[in-house]
C-alpha cells in the first residue's frame, strides 16, 4: 500500500503483508484451523491476535517507560467500563485499519464482517460507564500515565429482547468464547477480608490498636484491557478484578459427601463480580452490591501500594506524590476508610498524618442530583460486611463534625445536613458525603450540573471549603465517536483540515467557512444519506420495517428513565399520528423516530414505556393511511456498537430531559458531533452545546431550570394542562382505550396515571407544548435543504470543546496535577 500523507505521529507501522501473514499465523497456531475452515468468528479472534503482537509490545514499552520514570499516575475507579468492541478502536488508533481492510481483503474475508463477530463489552449501564471508556482513551491518547480499575463482571449489562412489545431480559455472555484482549494476571493476586469482628488491644505505649478479624476472605483475580491511544504509542491499562474463593474447594467435605456444601464458599465467593446491577437505584441486591463495591477498592488499594512499595518502600512520605485516585461517582467511596484502615490499623500511622495523605489521594465527581440514586447504606449493614470501616467512618464523622461546629458553632441542623451518618429509623452512611469529606476536589459532569451541586446538593460544603467543589463538563472521545464510526464523514474532514483533528478536535471549526459552500453542503449531506441508509438496512433486518432515508431520522437514545422524558417524544408521535388521521394533508416532512433503550429491570415504568413504544409503532407502522408520513422504530439491545450505527445516521437528536435532572449527558455530544441537531432543553451540557453552536443551530424549548422551581413551588397541577389542551387530552384519553393494545384495553394505562394521578414529577405535560412548537420549527427547518445543511455543518464544526481530551487536560491541570509520559522508542 502506497504510504498516505499524514500529520499523525505513529508509534508502530506494519505493511500490508506482514499484517496479512500474523493474523493467517494466529489462524494456524493459536485457533488451530486454517483458511478453509474458518469461519468469520476465527477470522476476527485471528485478526485480534495480529493486533494485539502490537498492542503488547506497545504495552510493555508503556510499563517499562512508567516504571523507569517512576511516574505520578492517576488510578480511575469505576463500577462501570463500558467499553464496547476493541477491534476496531485498536485498529484505528494505531492507524492499521486500512492495513488490515485490505490484507484480510486479499484473503478473500471482509473486514467488516469480521468485526461484526466481537461481542460489546458492556460493563456498565449507561453514560457514567461509557464516560469512563472514553477517559481511559484520552489518558492513553496523551500519553499520561493511567489505570482504569474496575471488576471483571462474568455478566454485562442484560441482553434485552423485545417480544410482543416488552423487554425481556436475557444474560450478556461476552466472554463465553473467550476474549481475545484480556490478559489474566495470577501473579498480581489480591485477597479481600469480609464479615468478622474488630478487636481493641492495647499496643507497648498504650496506643489503642484494632484487629479486625475476617470471617471470609476471598481472591480477587487482575485481568488486563489494554487501553490503546491515538497513534498507537502509549498503551495503558484497564485492570478488571474477578472474585474467587480462596481456599477454591474444601475436600474434606466433599468426601464426606457434603458435594453442595463443598461448593458453596466458591459460589458465594465467585457471585460477587456475577453480573453488573443493571440498575443505579434500586433496594435489591444491596448487601452484595456493598460487597462488589469493597472487593474492587480493596483490590485496588492492595494493586497500587504494592507497586509504590516496589519504589518507595514503607516511606509512606511520598504517596501522594505519586498516586491520585479518581472516584467515578460514589461507588467506590469505600475506598477512603479502606486506605484509611490500611495507614492506620496496618502502616500505624497516626490519624491525623493518614487523614492527611488521604485527603490528598482522592477526589470524587458526582454524576446525578437525583436523590434516589445518591447512594445510602444502613449502617447496620456496613457493621455486619466492614465492621472495621464502619468505626472508621464514625471516626472520620466526629471529626468532621467537630470542623463543622467550629463554623457553625451550636448549630445542629447545619450538623444533621452535613453529616456522613444520617439519623433516622434506620441510620445510614451517606456515601456522596463520605466522598465530598475524604476527598481533595468535587466536581460535576457540565456547568448547570456543578452550579447545582454546590447550591442545592452542597451548598454547606462549598462554603466550609471554598474552591473544592468544581466543574469538569464531560466529553466523549473523537477516536471512537467519529474516526471509527463515522469513517466517511473522517475522511471528508480530512480533505479539509488535515488528519490530525482526532488528535486536536478544535480543529473541525475549519469546516465551518464550508457550511455554506453548496458543493460542501453535497458532500456532507451525501455523507448523512449513505450513514442512514446503512441505518435503515439495520432496522429492515432487525424489525422488518422498511424506512424512507427521505425522512427525517429522529434519534433518542440513552438510558430508560422518566426524567430522560422518552414518554414526551411518545405522546408526541402519537400526537402526530391524530393530526395525520384527522387530516390526511396535515403538511409535515416524512419522520422516522428510532429509539434505542434499555429499562432496568424492576423499573416498571420504564418497562411501561418501552411497551408503550413498541406498541404504537406496530400501529403506526402498519397503518398505510400515515406511514408514508411516520415511522416508529425501536431498536433493540442499545449498546455501543448499536450506537456507533444510529449516531452517524441521525438528523435529530433528542435532548429532551427535565431541566436539572441530566447532569450532563453525553449522547448529545456525540450526535451533535456527526452533524445532528438537537432538540433540548436547557438541561446538563445541552447548555454549553447551545452555547458553542449559536441559538440559530439547536432547538432549544421547555422549562428552565429556575422555571421547573417555581411551577413546582406553586403546586403543579398535571390536569390544568389535560384540561386546557385538547391535544393533550385525546393523546393521553388513547392511551387508556385498547386502540394499540386490541382487545386490551389499559395495557398502555399506566404512563396516562404516572402523568396525572401520580403527579408528573418530571413536568411532561407542562413541557409538552413547547416541545411540540420546537418539533414544528424542526420540520420546518428541514424542508429547507441548505437551511439543513448548514446547521448540520456547524453542529459538527463547533463540536471541538467536548473533545473528551479537553476534560482530561481539565483534571490534569486543575485537579490531578499529572505529567505526560512520551513512551521511549527503543
Ligand atoms: C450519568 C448522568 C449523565 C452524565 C453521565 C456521565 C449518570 O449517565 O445521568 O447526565 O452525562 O452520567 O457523567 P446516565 O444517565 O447515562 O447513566
Amino acid at each position: 500500500m502506497s504510504a498516505k500523507k499524514t500529520n499523525v505521529d505513529r508509534g508502530v507501522t506494519i505493511n500490508k503483508s506482514e499484517f496479512k501473514a500474523a493474523v493467517v499465523k494466529h489462524l494456524h497456531c493459536t485457533l488451530g484451523t486454517d483458511e478453509n475452515k474458518a469461519n468469520n468468528h476465527a477470522w476476527w479472534k485471528a485478526t485480534c491476535a495480529a493486533m494485539q503482537e502490537q498492542v503488547l509490545e506497545g504495552l510493555r514499552k508503556t510499563q517499562k517507560t512508567h516504571y523507569l520514570n517512576d511516574t505520578r499516575a492517576v488510578h480511575y475507579f469505576s463500577a462501570e467500563f463500558l467499553m464496547g468492541r476493541l477491534l476496531s478502536n485498536n485498529l484505528q488508533n494505531f492507524g492499521l485499519f486500512d492495513v488490515a481492510n485490505a490484507a484480510l481483503n486479499e484473503l478473500g474475508i471482509s473486514l467488516s464482517d469480521v468485526l461484526e463477530e466481537e461481542p460489546d463489552m458492556a460493563l456498565g449501564n449507561g453514560g457514567l460507564g461509557r464516560l469512563a471508556a472514553c477517559f481511559i482513551d484520552s489518558l492513553a491518547t496523551m500519553e499520561l500515565p493511567a489505570i482504569g480499575y474496575g471488576i471483571h463482571y462474568e455478566h454485562g449489562l442484560f441482553r434485552q429482547e423485545i417480544q410482543a412489545g416488552a423487554q425481556i431480559e436475557r444474560p450478556d455472555s461476552w466472554r463465553d468464547y473467550g476474549n481475545p484482549w484480556e490478559i489474566c494476571r495470577p501473579e498480581s493476586i489480591q485477597e479481600v477480608s469480609l464479615y468478622g469482628y474488630v478487636e481493641t488491644k492495647y499496643g507497648e505505649n498504650g496506643r489503642i490498636q484494632k484487629e479486625w478479624h475476617p470471617g471470609h476472605i476471598v481472591k480477587g483475580i487482575p485481568w488486563d484491557i489494554p487501553v490503546v491511544g491515538y497513534g498507537g504509542k502509549t498503551v495503558n491499562v484497564l485492570r478488571l478484578w474477578q472474585s474467587k474463593a480462596s481456599g477454591y474447594f474444601n475436600w474434606d467435605v466433599f468426601n464426606a459427601g457434603g458435594y453442595v456444601d463443598a461448593q458453596v464458599e466458591n459460589v458465594q465467593a465467585e457471585t460477587i463480580s456475577k453480573v453488573l446491577y443493571p440498575n443505579d437505584e434500586t433496594e435489591a441486591g444491596k448487601e452484595l452490591r456493598l460487597i462488589q463495591q469493597y472487593f474492587f477498592c480493596a483490590c485496588s488499594l492492595k494493586d497500587i501500594i504494592r507497586r509504590y512499595k516496589r519504589a518507595h518502600g514503607d516511606d509512606w512520605s511520598r504517596f501522594v506524590d505519586q498516586v491520585v485516585i479518581q472516584l467515578n461517582d460514589t461507588h467506590p467511596a469505600i475506598a477512603i476508610p479502606e486506605l484509611m484502615r490500611i495507614l492506620v490499623d496496618r502502616a500505624e500511622l497516626d490519624w491525623d498524618k493518614a487523614w492527611a495523605i488521604c485527603t490528598k489521594v482522592f477526589a470524587y465527581t458526582n454524576h446525578t442530583l437525583l436523590p434516589e440514586a445518591l447512594e445510602r447504606w444502613p449502617a447496620r449493614m456496613l457493621e455486619k460486611i466492614l465492621p472495621r470501616h464502619l468505626e472508621i467512618i464514625y471516626e472520620i464523622n466526629h471529626r468532621f463534625m467537630k470542623e463543622v461546629d467550629k463554623k457553625w458553632p451550636g448549630d445542629n441542623s447545619v450538623k444533621a445536613r452535613l453529616s456522613i451518618i444520617e439519623e433516622g429509623p434506620e441510620k445510614m452512611v451517606r456515601m456522596g458525603h463520605l466522598s465530598v469529606v475524604g476527598s481533595y476536589a468535587v466536581n460535576g459532569v457540565a456547568e448547570l450540573h456543578s452550579r447545582l451541586v454546590k447550591e442545592n446538593l452542597f451548598p454547606e460544603f462549598d462554603q466550609l471549603w471554598p474552591g473544592k467543589l468544581t466543574n469538569v463538563t464531560n466529553g466523549i472521545t473523537p477516536r471512537r465517536w467519529l474516526k471509527t464510526c463515522n469513517p466517511a464523514l473522517s475522511k471528508l474532514i480530512d480533505s479539509k483540515v488535515g488528519d490530525d483533528w482526532p488528535l486536536d478536535l478544535k480543529k473541525l471549526a475549519g469546516i465551518e467557512k464550508y457550511a455554506s459552500n453548496k458543493t460542501f453542503q453535497k458532500q456532507f449531506m451525501q455523507v448523512k444519506l449513505q450513514n442512514k441508509k446503512v441505518l435503515a438496512e439495520e432496522i429492515k433486518q432487525s424489525l422488518g420495517i422498511d424506512v424512507d432515508t427521505d425522512a427525517i431520522f429522529d434519534v433518542q437514545i440513552k438510558r430508560l428513565h422518566e426524567y430522560k422524558r422518552q414518554h414526551l417524544a411518545l405522546l408526541y408521535i402519537m400526537a402526530l399520528y391524530r393530526r395525520l388521521l384527522e387530516n390526511p394533508d396535515y403538511d409535515m416532512h416524512p419522520r422516522v423516530f428510532i429509539f434505542g433503550a434499555k429499562a432496568a429491570p424492576g423499573y416498571k415504568l420504564a418497562k411501561d414505556i418501552i411497551f408503550a413504544i413498541n406498541k404504537v409503532a406496530d400501529k403506526i407502522n402498519n397503518d398505510a393511511r400515515v406511514n408514508q408520513k411516520l415511522k416508529v422504530a425501536f431498536l433493540p439491545n442499545y449498546r455501543v456498537s448499536l450506537a456507533e450505527k444510529m449516531i452517524p445516521a441521525a438528523d435529530v437528536s433528542e435532548q429532551i430531559s427535565t431541566a436539572g435532572k441530566e447532569a450532563s449527558g453525553t449522547g448529545n455530544m456525540k450526535l451533535a458531533l456527526n452533524g445532528a441537531v438537537t432538540i433540548g432543553t436547557l438541561d446538563g451540557a445541552n447548555i454549553e452545546i447551545a452555547e458553542e453552536v449559536g441559538d440559530e443551530n439547536i432547538f432549544i424549548f421547555g422549562l428552565t431550570v429556575d422555571e421547573v422551581k417555581a411551577l413546582k413551588a406553586s403546586g403543579y397541577k398535571p390536569y390544568d394542562y389535560y384540561y386546557k389542551n385538547a391535544e393533550i387530552k385525546a393523546v393521553l384519553d388513547w392511551l387508556e382505550t385498547d386502540y394499540f393494545t386490541p382487545g386490551k384495553p389499559g395495557a398502555l394505562a399506566s404512563i396516562k396515571q404516572s402523568l396525572l394521578d401520580h403527579g408528573d414529577q418530571y413536568l411532561v405535560l407542562a413541557d409538552y407544548e413547547a416541545y411540540s412548537e420546537a418539533q414544528e420549527a424542526v420540520d420546518k427547518a428541514y424542508r429547507d435543504k441548505e437551511r439543513w445543511a448548514r446547521m448540520a455543518i456547524i453542529n459538527t464544526a463547533k463540536m471541538g470543546k467536548f473533545t473528551s481530551d479537553r476534560s482530561i487536560k481539565d483534571y490534569v491541570e486543575r485537579i490531578w496535577k499529572l505529567n505526560a509520559c512520551p513512551v521511549v522508542k527503543e
